[in-house]
């Protein structure tokens, strides 16, 4: 596009007159955001089409990553980093006055996810690109993203999150490749020649309207670019729909009911992760990606034409949680209803081609949909739903003649709900856990029957996170100063990360990972002041707990904790304590009540400890609004402490974990979810883990034994601070504002047990405290930190899914 700075400075000063008419001096940070992206786009288009020219021709085998969630942020920088053209840009934009950071800040987060599941599923595009997969997303383009959050008086506010409203640079509207989905209708069978055949009449059709977003793949040395799709469906009504109902006798007001809930389906994104709630629309969000998608990857292997016997050595899909799971009675719909196919020879190319993640072992989020809202919506789906449960549960009982029990517990439809997991597992040739713990709890406990009939089925993937954001992105210096100490080979082979052990205790290096984390901090000390008007001690210790806020995730541990240490503080005003902020970053679903009184908790504990001029210099709190992708790359780098502390078990993996890791924070947790995998490396001397085992969780949840009381009444720091939350005066205004959280600790012993692990939390902290006064050593130990992060790269966890589930290999390279 252009080969040097100069140029970049002619053309992008040649864009802005033609497309603005406007001289360089009066253009708006958001002309330069404009201008940019769409010069970018329009060079990508090109790469994208040649990309598109080759998988066709190369026939290679095509993953399609079906999600309801994909969290992608801010696509500018990354873009260009990607592109190989970020510190060109940067400094061609410098010399004409420009920073290319506020440029950046122009863009709207594109907040298509909730947490975890939708970020992941970005980082894996990221990935398969950048590693010359042939890798598609499939998803839904939600008018309204996650909502925007607000603190007001402490509390959380809803704001829907308008990221359309000034347009989305990097999409392409692909009308011509729309493709109609149908909701509702009956059911008609006939007979003929001894078969049967299915069709469905008075059905209600919608456009699925797909939006192309290219993912570009890391260059690096790369003689090409290789650019991937991410496909994002919208609904919009079909005329012929709206006209036939008028013709029928229908009126206006029909007319425009029709067009509303047509709208609706891809109106917004559900907010809740937490808690599975049986809502119409959810399920027809489901079913649209699923037909939609569905109908895109054959149109497009249909040109190679090819028998459908075939489809499975061509195409593999990937469903991003039950979510999309209806993709395998929809598969089975086609082969059967459109291709001709019996029922053995269409269930053995489902299971061929379709592969299952599962991201939770929460009962509260697990999907079970009552059967008659898939019967009305998806009548002919929900047959096929129907005889899959018909022919599973006989082979069941055949396999287990004594046990009606276990036939029982298994089945996919039981008591008028679909299990989704359960036809996701009997559908899937593959089903993953995100982190070793997690998978051998699925395989041991959640999903032991499954597991005992189908043991080649269960494998591990543990989650990883790109480095190119997370690191090379966010982290420019931190990234630059490795490249200088190892060279670059470890941008495309992360593990390599591990080379700068050498300098663990190399007092150059460790200055300058000093240097490049004190500036990180003040960066985020700036932000912090210019948007609340507080002073941050940026000599203090940066304490980080970001993530949606759950009860399991226990940030409810973490603040008791604060008012533990602001007790202390108080009662011994000598207490040598180094200097700690601790940081919150985390959105409520908004129906979540207990969640957001954590919320509220956190800020007024923050109010009362920011404002003490006792404690002021040793202790503050900070609850950053809206917690996003693009908050996170700035939180992140500036961390020295990471919050990790889900009661063992719950978590499946966390990623902010890896995130906060690679840029040099120790970690204080828990035995769960990915932390075990770091700690396998990391150690003791590196790590600070605490509390009670998964196993020991787990046994108390079966057999018993714990009494929350018991520890309330033993010790006096837990009584304190627990009486504190309902003590007018202390920290709260009233006796009622936490009395939820205060009985969910006493009258509801304490499910997720923070008043047994306070004590090692509290400890731990110690510990954290002696270590970081030591900074040389609190350096090597942070220096070790990145260094064993490689692993968690996502390419790693890229590379086991192409191999081991998906049989992909990277295409020319
Ligand atoms: C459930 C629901 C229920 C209905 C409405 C919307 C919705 C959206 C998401 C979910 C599933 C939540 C499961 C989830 O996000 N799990 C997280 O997955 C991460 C990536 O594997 C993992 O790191 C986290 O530990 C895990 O909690």
């Amino acid at each position: 596009m252009f080969k040097n700075k100069e140029e970049f400075k002619q053309i992008f000063q040649n864009n802005v007159v033609s497309k603005l008419g406007k001289p360089l001096d009066e253009v708006s940070n958001e002309d330069v955001y404009t201008i940019l992206s769409r010069m970018l786009r329009e060079f990508a288009g090109r790469e994208w089409a040649a990309t598109n020219r080759e998988l066709r021709q190369d026939q290679e085998k095509q993953v399609y990553y079906l999600s309801l969630e994909f969290l992608i942020g801010r696509l500018l920088g990354n873009n260009l980093l990607n592109m190989g053209m970020l510190k060109t840009v940067k400094e061609g934009l410098e010399d004409l006055g420009i920073s290319l950071g506020e440029i950046e800040e122009e863009e709207a987060d594109a907040g298509l996810g909730n947490g975890g599941l939708g970020r992941l599923a970005a980082c894996f595009l990221d990935s398969l690109a950048s590693l010359g997969y042939a890798g598609h997303g499939c998803g839904i383009r939600y008018q309204y993203g996650l909502f925007e959050q607000k603190i007001v008086d402490g509390n959380q506010v809803e704001l829907p999150d308008d990221w359309l409203q000034k347009g989305f640079e990097w999409e392409v509207r692909r009308a011509d490749r729309k493709v109609e989905v149908r909701f509702g209708g009956q059911v008609e069978t006939r007979e003929e020649d001894g078969e049967l055949y299915f069709s469905t009449r008075d059905y209600e059709a919608v456009w699925a309207v797909p939006y192309d977003v290219p993912v570009i793949g890391y260059k690096g040395s790369n003689p090409d670019y290789h650019i991937n799709t991410l496909r994002l469906w919208s609904a919009e009504p079909v005329r012929e729909m709206a006209n036939r109902n008028m013709a029928s006798g229908g009126n206006y007001y029909n007319y425009l009911n029709y067009n509303r809930s047509v709208e609706s389906i891809s109106e917004f994104l559900y907010p809740d992760d937490s808690h599975y709630e049986g809502r119409l629309l959810r399920l027809k969000q489901q079913y649209f990606l699923c037909s939609a998608g569905l109908q895109s990857i054959l149109r497009t292997y249909d040109k190679l034409n090819l028998s459908y016997d075939h489809l499975p050595d061509q195409i593999a899909i990937h469903i991003n949680d039950t979510h999309p799971t209806l993709v395998i009675p929809e598969l089975m719909r086609i082969l059967m209803d459109e291709k001709g196919y019996g029922w053995d020879a269409a269930w053995d190319i489902t299971c061929r081609t379709v592969s299952y993640t599962n991201h939770t072992i929460l009962s509260e989020a697990l999907e079970r949909w009552p059967a008659q809202m898939i019967r009305e919506l998806m009548p002919r789906v929900y047959m096929i739903i129907d005889e899959i449960n018909t022919r599973f549960c006989k082979m069941l009982m055949d396999k287990y003649p004594d046990d009606p029990d276990r036939v029982a517990h298994m089945a996919i439809v039981y008591d008028d709900q679909v299990k989704m997991a359960h036809l996701a597992i009997a559908g899937s040739h593959s089903i993953n856990g995100v982190a070793a713990l997690h998978t051998d709890i699925l395989k041991e406990r959640e999903m032991r029957n499954f597991y005992e009939l189908y043991p080649q089925r269960f494998n591990n993937k543990t989650n990883g996170i790109t480095h190119r954001r997370w690191l090379m992105h966010a982290n420019p210096e931190l990234c630059d100063l490795i490249s200088d100490s190892i060279g670059s080979r470890w941008i495309t082979h992360p593990q390599e990360l591990v080379g700068i052990l050498k300098y663990s205790e190399d007092a150059a290096f460790q200055e300058k990972a000093a240097a490049i984390k004190q500036h990180n901090k003040q960066h985020l000390a700036s932000y912090i002041e210019q948007k609340y008007g507080t002073v941050v001690n940026t000599e203090s210790i940066f304490d980080v707990q970001v993530k949606r806020l759950h009860a399991y995730k226990r940030q409810f541990l973490n603040i008791l904790h604060v008012m533990y240490l602001y007790n202390q503080l108080k009662s011994m005003p000598s207490h040598d304590m180094v200097p700690r902020t601790f940081i919150f970053g985390a959105k409520a679903a908004p129906g979540y009540y207990l969640a957001k009184s954590t919320i509220k908790l956190i800020n007024t504990v923050a109010n009362v400890v920011n404002n003490d001029p006792d404690v002021k210099d040793k202790l503050n709190v900070f609850f950053l609004e809206n917690y996003s992708v693009s908050l996170a790359e700035k939180i992140i780098p500036a961390a020295d402490v990471s919050e990790q502390i889900s009661t063992a078990s719950k978590e499946a993996s966390g990623t902010g974990n890896m995130k906060l890791m690679m840029n040099g924070a120790l970690t204080i947790g828990t035995m769960d979810g990915a932390n075990v995998e770091m700690y396998e490396m990391l150690g003791d001397a590196n790590m600070f883990m605490f509390g009670l085992t998964a196993d020991q969780v787990m046994n108390y949840y079966q057999h018993g034994g714990y009494n929350a009381r018991d520890i309330y009444n033993s010790d006096p720091r837990i009584k304190e601070v627990v009486d504190q939350l309902v003590t007018p005066g202390a920290f709260a205004q009233n006796s009622y504002e936490f009395d939820s959280l205060y009985r969910s600790l006493l009258d509801g012993n304490d499910e997720y047990f923070m008043l047994k692990d306070f004590d090692s939390y509290a400890e731990s902290h110690v510990q954290i405290e002696a270590a970081y006064r030591n900074q040389k050593d609190w350096l090597k130990r942070s220096i070790h930190n990145i260094a064993h992060s490689g692993k968690f790269s996502s390419d790693r966890t890229i590379g086991q899914y192409a191999s081991e589930i998906w049989k992909i290999h990277p295409v020319n390279k």
